[in-house]
C-alpha cells in the first residue's frame, strides 16, 4: 500500500543539503518534529517546526545523549497502522504516527581518523540516532526511512514526483539502506573497540591499501593492504601484480635465511635455482644453472648489491622482478633499458611476526616459522657422519626445504641448489621429480645432500637417494619407521642427520 507522509522526525548531524527537503515537506503541509540543532535549522528556513521536548514534555538531557529516546518517539515510529491494538495506545498517550524518519548519524568513524581524544570519540557514538533508524526501517510498512544525507536529493524526487506518497517497494529499498549503514556503523564502533591480538597488524596494514591491476587471474579483482613504498624503493618497471607480490613475499622469507652473497631465483613462490658464492655474481650464475628453463619470467632476489657486471649477466634473460638490497648506479643504467622489468630496491622494514589467511568462514593466524636448523642442532643417526662440507650442504638444503612446498625433497651440493621436486602429494615422487631434474640440466648428484620437510615413512625415498649417489640426507625424524630409513642408510653406506623440527608449508 502507498503512504502519505504527514508527520516528519528529522535529526541529522550534516544539515547541509538538507534546505530543499524542508521546503517540499513544506509544501506538502507535513508537520515536523526536530532535535535541538536541526529545529534551529529548519526555524531559520522559515519553516514551522515542533521542538521533540514539546513532544515529549521533557528536555534534551545528559548534554544531549538523551535526545529523542522516549517511547513517545518510539511508539509513534513502530506503531503498526494496521493493528487496532497499537491504533488505540497511539490515542490513549497523545502519541503522533511519525511516517518519515529523516538521520543522519554522529560522524562516529570519521572522529576516529581525525584523530580525536578518547572522550570526543565515545560522545559520538550515536546512541538515539541509531535507534530511530533501526525503528523506522523494522516498521518500513508504514514508514519511510532516510538513513544518511546522502539520499536527501533521491527523498526529494519522491515527494515531488509522488506529492508526498511513497510505495512498498520505495520504503523496503529506504529499510534496506538504512540496516546497512547502521551495521556498518556499529562495525566501526565495533573495530574501534576491538584490539585482539592479530588485529594490530591487520589493522595497520589496512590503513593504506591498494588496488592491483587484478587478482590471481584476470577475471578476479585484488587489492593489497599495507605500504608497498615502505618495503620497496621501486627503480623501474609496470606496477607489482597479485601473482608477483605472492612471490617477492616467498623470496624476501627465502633469502632472509642467508649471510653470505647469495641469489635466488623463484617461480610461483618455490626457488627454482639459488646459491651461495662469494661473489653475487658468481651466486647468480650458479643459481640460474640449477633450472634455467624455470627461471624464465621469475622473480630474483639477491642479499648484496647488483653491480654492473651482475647486472649485464642478470639481464641477459626475462625476469618479472629484481629485488636487491642495493644496486650500482650502472647496474640501473643498464637494467633499465628493459622497460617492464620491475626492480625493487629492498628497504630495511621490520616484517609481521605472524601470517594469516581466510579461510572457511574464518581466518587463521600462526606464528611465522622462523627457526632453521644449524649444524649443531642436528643429530647423526648413522653408522656414517657427514662431512664437514655435507652438514655446510644440509644447512642450506634445509633453509630452502622450508620455503618449498611441501611434500618436497631438496638435493644441494657446494652450497647450490641441485634440483628439488616441488609440492607433491606424495615424497617418493618428490624425489623422484627431482632426479629428473638435476639429470635433465646436467648435474651430477654424487655427493650430494639431500633434504626432506617432514619425515620419510618408508624406506624407499632414501634407498632411491642413495642409489642415485646422495651421500647424506636430513629429515626431522618422528616417523615409527625412522628405524627403516636408518637402516637403508646404513646399508647404503650414507648418512642421515635428523632435526627434529618439520618444515611443512602447504
Ligand atoms: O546522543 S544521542 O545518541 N541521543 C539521542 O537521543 C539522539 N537522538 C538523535 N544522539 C541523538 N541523535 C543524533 O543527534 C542524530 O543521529 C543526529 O546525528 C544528531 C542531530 O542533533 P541536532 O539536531 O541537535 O543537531
Amino acid at each position: 500500500h502507498s503512504v502519505q507522509i504527514k508527520n516528519a522526525l528529522i535529526s541529522v548531524y550534516y544539515k547541509d543539503n538538507l534546505e530543499p527537503i524542508i521546503h517540499e515537506l513544506n509544501r506538502l503541509g507535513v508537520k515536523i518534529y526536530s532535535t535541538g540543532g536541526t529545529e534551529t535549522f529548519i526555524r531559520d528556513l522559515g519553516v514551522d517546526v515542533i521542538a521533540v521536548e514539546d513532544l515529549t514534555s521533557y528536555p534534551s538531557i545528559l548534554g544531549g545523549r538523551v535526545k529523542t529516546l522516549h517511547p513517545k518517539v518510539f511508539g509513534g515510529i513502530l506503531a503498526r497502522r494496521s493493528f487496532d491494538s497499537d491504533e488505540q495506545q497511539l490515542a490513549q498517550y497523545e502519541i503522533p504516527e511519525i511516517d518519515l524518519v529523516i538521520v543522519d548519524l554522529y560522524p562516529f568513524e570519521e572522529t576516529v581518523n581525525s584523530g580525536a581524544s578518547q572522550e570526543d570519540i565515545i560522545e559520538k557514538i550515536d546512541i538515539g540516532g541509531i535507534s530511530l533508524i533501526r525503528a523506522a526501517a523494522k516498521n518500513y510498512k508504514d514508514v519511510v526511512i532516510l538513513a544518511s544525507k546522502d539520499d536527501y536529493t533521491g527523498l526529494e524526487q519522491i515527494l515531488k514526483t509522488q506529492d508526498g506518497e511513497t510505495t512498498i517497494d520505495q520504503r523496503r529499498r529506504f529499510a534496506q539502506k538504512a540496516f546497512n549503514i547502521s551495521s556498518n556503523y556499529d562495525t566501526h564502533i565495533f573495530k574501534y573497540f576491538d584490539n585482539s591480538e592479530p588485529m594490530p597488524v591487520f589493522k595497520q596494514s589496512v590503513q593504506q591499501s591498494q588496488v592491483l591491476r587484478y587478482g590471481e587471474n584476470p577475471h578476479q579483482k585484488g587489492t593489497f593492504y599495507g605500504n608497498l613504498d615502505a618495503m620497496f624503493n621501486k627503480l623501474n618497471g609496470k606496477e607489482l601484480s597479485y601473482n608477483n607480490l605472492v612471490d617477492v613475499d616467498a623470496a624476501v622469507a627465502l633469502i632472509d635465511e642467508f649471510t653470505e652473497p647469495t641469489v635466488a631465483i623463484l617461480k610461483h613462490t618455490n626457488a627454482c635455482g639459488i646459491a651461495s658464492r662469494q661473489h653475487i655474481k658468481d651466486a647468480w650464475v650458479d643459481a640460474l644453472a640449477c633450472d634455467p628453463v624455470s627461471a624464465f619470467g621469475g622473480v630474483i632476489i639477491a642479499n648484496d648489491e647488483i653491480d654492473a657486471a651482475t647486472a649485464t649477466e642478470i639481464d641477459k634473460i626475462f625476469y618479472e622482478v629484481l629485488i636487491a638490497p642495493a644496486f650500482t648506479n650502472e647496474a640501473v643504467a643498464i637494467l633499465k633499458a628493459k622497460k617492464n622489468r620491475i626492480i625493487l630496491v629492498r628497504q630495511p622494514v621490520e616484517l609481521p611476526a605472524k601470517q594469516f589467511k581466510t579461510l572457511l568462514n574464518g581466518v587463521i593466524e600462526q606464528d611465522k616459522d622462523n627457526t632453521v636448523e644449524s649444524p649443531a642442532q642436528m643429530t647423526t643417526v648413522t653408522a656414517k657422519q657427514p662431512t664437514e662440507q655435507e652438514l655446510k650442504d644440509l644447512h642450506f638444503a634445509n633453509k630452502v626445504v622450508k620455503h618449498t612446498k611441501s611434500n618436497t625433497i631438496v638435493i644441494a651440493k657446494n652450497n647450490q641448489l641441485v634440483a628439488s621436486g616441488v609440492g607433491q602429494t606424495s615424497r617418493v615422487d618428490a624425489l623422484k621429480q627431482a632426479l629428473v631434474k638435476a639429470a635433465e640440466f646436467g648435474f651430477d648428484v654424487k655427493g650430494a645432500v639431500m633434504a626432506s620437510d617432514a619425515f620419510f615413512p618408508f624406506a624407499d625415498c632414501v634407498e632411491i637417494g642413495a642409489d642415485a649417489g646422495i651421500t647424506a640426507v636430513l629429515q626431522p625424524g618422528g616417523s615409527i619407521n625412522d628405524k627403516l630409513s636408518i637402516e637403508m642408510c646404513n646399508q647404503k653406506g650414507i648418512a642421515m642427520v635428523t632435526t627434529g623440527v618439520r618444515h611443512f608449508k602447504h
